[in-house]
């Protein structure tokens, strides 16, 4: 992969590394909605490796291929017309920043496990994204009801600097598990780390235990 900023990058591989920004105390029991360590705005930061691709819906494919009995090849038509839904939930990127109540519209990530029906062994789902970008989380952690793959926010299709056409919206993780430009879905009997996830985030990153590195 290439294209991305390096400099930028190397910035936060070295944070991670110094465990910077871990400033709070765990709170699994979500007493407060504000998890420990982050600060609310307003205004929706725009996060990603130093290049914003542009992937007009005509031509726009999802694979979802791995460890399934049924891979899938989606065309814009084609996810446009599964079951569409809206979710509303806050977003905590590990810098720090946390939004609330973003209103997503989309297609629940347990109706694109339906169609690709995952092999039994399938405990993994790696997400691959236009950018090079890539993340990981538990096929369990992927299917939660509350998992989207979006392509609007506040009824507004998706702009391309948050990720349009379509991104995942993975609400109860740090917010670099939502995949933005979303172009491949993997299933995987083994877990392969991703693009920070390689880099000294860590593998979940659960916000409420404060999982930013490791
Ligand atoms: N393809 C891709 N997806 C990505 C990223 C990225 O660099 N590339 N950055 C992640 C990070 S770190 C965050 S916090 C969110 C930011 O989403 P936003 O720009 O819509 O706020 O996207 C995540 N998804
Ligand atoms: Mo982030």
């Amino acid at each position: 992969m290439s294209g991305f900023n390096e400099k930028l990058t190397r910035t936060k591989q070295a944070w991670a590394r110094a465990g910077r920004l871990l400033t709070g105390k765990p709170d699994p029991d979500h007493a407060m909605r504000l998890p420990p360590g982050q600060r609310l705005v307003g205004n929706w930061p725009v996060l990603d490796l130093g290049v914003q691709p542009h992937v007009p819906v005509a031509d726009w494919w999802l694979t979802i291929d791995g460890a399934v009995s049924c891979p899938q090849e989606l065309d814009w038509a084609a996810f446009m017309a599964l079951p569409q839904v809206e979710d509303v939930s806050d977003i905590h990127c590990v810098t720090q920043w946390s939004r609330y109540d973003n209103r997503w519209q989309g297609v629940r990530t347990s109706n694109l496990i339906a169609l690709a029906k995952p092999l039994p062994e399938a405990a993994h789902v790696i997400l691959h994204a236009h950018d090079g970008y890539t993340t990981n989380l538990t096929l369990a952690h992927f299917a939660e009801e509350d998992c989207l793959l979006a392509h609007s926010h506040d009824g507004e299709p998706l702009t391309r600097e948050h990720g349009g056409p379509a991104r995942l919206v993975i609400p109860r993780w740090y917010f670099w598990k939502s995949a933005k430009w979303i172009k491949r879905i993997e299933f995987s009997a083994v877990d392969k780390r991703g693009f920070w996830e390689v880099r000294g985030y860590h593998n979940v990153g659960d916000p409420w235990l404060e999982q930013r590195y490791g």
